[in-house]
C-alpha cells in the first residue's frame, strides 16, 4: 500500500521483548516517501546489562539502511534507551549515512497539520526525578514480561487467549498516578509553547490519536507489545493501525 510517510517507535532492538517481525511485515507492506522513528529504536541500555539478537533484528536494520540510500527519507529521533547517542549529536542534529539523527523535529501533513515530534521522555516526571527507581522499574518490566510468557505459555495449553501482565500492571500502575494524563497535559503545553496544531510521542507505548482541547495528540505505540504503528496517507490524513500481539 503507498502511504506518504510511516512513523514507528519503540522497537527496542537488541531485547527479547522487541518483535523485529512485526516491523518487517509493515516495512513489506507500505511503501513511503519518509520514515519516521520516534526513539527507543535500538535499546543500548537494556544491552549494556544483556543482549537479544537474531537475525530479525539485523534485517531491520539492513532493510531501514538500504531504504535510506533508495528514495525514502529517515529521521532518526533519539529515545532515552538509545541516549548514548544523544554524544553524537552536534547543534542538535547529525547524519549517519543517509539519516538524519535527532532529538526532535517539526512536521507537517499535507493537509497543513503540524507536528512537533520528540520520543516523550522528556516529559517524563517520573525520569527527571526518579532516574534510579526508572532503572529498578525497568528490571520489573522485564520480569514481569518473562512471568507473563510463562503464564501465557499455560494459557495456550489450556486453551485460553493470550493476556499481557505487563500492559495490565503498566495500566494499573500508571493511572494510579495518573501517568499517562501527565503526559497528555505536558503535550498540550508543549503545543502551546511551541506553536504547533499537534504533538506526536512514543516512550509510554500507548498507541492513541486523540482530541486534547483542539489541539491533537498522536502516540506512536511500539513494537513490543501493542506492535502499532501511525501513517500518514496520501490525503494527508494520519491513521493508527493495531497490529496482533
Ligand atoms: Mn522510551
Amino acid at each position: 500500500m503507498k502511504i506518504r510517510t510511516l512513523f514507528i517507535s519503540d522497537i527496542h532492538l537488541g531485547t527479547s521483548k522487541s518483535q523485529p517481525d512485526k516491523l518487517l511485515e509493515v516495512l513489506k507492506n507500505y511503501e513511503f516517501d519518509r520514515l519516521i522513528i520516534v526513539g527507543d529504536f535500538i535499546d543500548l541500555t537494556a544491552m549494556k546489562r544483556k543482549i537479544y539478537w537474531n537475525q530479525d533484528h539485523s534485517t531491520v536494520i539492513q532493510k531501514i539502511l538500504r531504504l535510506s540510500r533508495k528514495n525514502v527519507q529517515v529521521d532518526y529521533i533519539l529515545g532515552n534507551h538509545d541516549y548514548y547517542l544523544r554524544s553524537l549529536l552536534q547543534d542538535g542534529t547529525i547524519s549517519i549515512g543517509n539519516i538524519n539523527v535527532c532529538d526532535c523535529l517539526y512536521y507537517e501533513t499535507l493537509l497543513g497539520e503540524n507536528i512537533y515530534i520528540c520520543h516523550g521522555d522528556q516529559f517524563d516526571g517520573f525520569i527527571r526525578i526518579h532516574p534510579f527507581l526508572y532503572i529498578l522499574g525497568d528490571i520489573a518490566y522485564e520480569l514481569s514480561y518473562k512471568i507473563n510468557t510463562v503464564y501465557n505459555a499455560i494459557r495456550n495449553l489450556l486453551g485460553f487467549q493470550y493476556w499481557s501482565l505487563s500492559k495490565y500492571l503498566k495500566t494499573k500502575v500508571k493511572n494510579a498516578v495518573s501517568f499517562i494524563n501527565d503526559f497528555k497535559f505536558l503535550s498540550l503545553k508543549t503545543i502551546r509553547e511551541k506553536q504547533c496544531d499537534a504533538i506526536m510521542i512514543g516512550h509510554i507505548h500507548h498507541p492513541s490519536i486523540e482530541h486534547i482541547e483542539e489541539k491533537k495528540y498522536y502516540n506512536t505505540g511500539d513494537f513490543c507489545e501493542t506492535c502499532s504503528f501511525l501513517y500518514e496517507d496520501e490525503k494527508g490524513i494520519i491513521h493508527l493501525i493495531m497490529m496482533d500481539p
